[in-house]
């Protein structure tokens, strides 16, 4: 039976959500890659916005890793990646949410600057740039998620969620770029993305592009 084909590149917090996802789950499929820019036009006809990641198996595609993650649920709903309590599950969707635009908006473009600039693109990074989201963009995210964060597994019921893969997975990227959250500052968020990264679905996907960035 052919694989399950995730069309992206291992950078993307989305690609990585999705990876995540799927590692909790068990199930195997390929990554084939997919650079985010210029995609071509065969492209779009399977994620018409031009995004990755895209999920394939035959002929059912799914873009957007939002739809890929709650589509997997329904087809391997064990381990669940959702909380049952409604109560839960919305918190969860929220953080998902947040994740996926509040906080890859504060620190997407450190990560732009210092690995697909200057590692990738062999250009100078514009630090100022860097500088502004970590001095002005950043804290006020972490602040908010200093407040939510609790001692246990998961953001949302105790329990590991969608919550935490979409969290967890944008500082990975934060990481990638050389930052790690001040520990005197956020002590609560630094534990907690601690934890997160060192699940075996994370620790295993964050180990793997560490080894592909060192080779740039
Ligand atoms: N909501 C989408 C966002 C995906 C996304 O923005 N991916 C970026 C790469 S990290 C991309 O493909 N950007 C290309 C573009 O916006 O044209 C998802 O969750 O999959």
């Amino acid at each position: 039976m052919a694989k399950i084909q995730i069309h992206g590149v291992n950078a993307s917090p989305f690609v990585r959500k999705t990876r995540v996802v799927l590692a909790e789950k068990g199930i195997d499929y390929e990554l084939i890659p997919v650079m985010p820019i210029g995609v071509s036009d065969e492209y779009k006809k399977i994620s018409p916005l031009g995004k990755i990641p895209c999920y394939q198996d035959g002929d059912y595609v799914l873009p957007d890793s939002s739809c890929i993650i709650a589509y997997l649920e329904r087809i391997h709903p064990n381990p669940a990646i959702y909380p049952a309590d409604p109560k839960q599950f919305g918190r969860a969707l929220w953080y998902e949410e947040y994740g996926d635009t509040k906080a890859i908006e504060s620190i997407g473009p450190i990560f732009f600057q210092r690995v697909v600039r200057a590692k990738i693109m062999k250009e100078e990074p514009d630090e100022s740039l860097v500088n502004k989201h970590l001095t002005e963009l950043c804290p006020p995210v972490f602040d908010y998620l200093e407040g939510e964060v609790g001692d246990s597994d998961g953001i949302v019921g105790g329990r590991f969620s969608v919550a935490d893969v979409a969290l967890g997975s944008v500082f990975v990227n934060f990481q990638h770029a050389g930052e790690k959250v001040d520990a005197t500052r956020w002590p609560k968020l630094a534990a907690y993305v601690e934890h997160v990264h060192a699940r075996p679905s994370f620790k295993g996907i964050i180990e793997e592009e560490k080894a592909a960035f060192a080779s740039l």
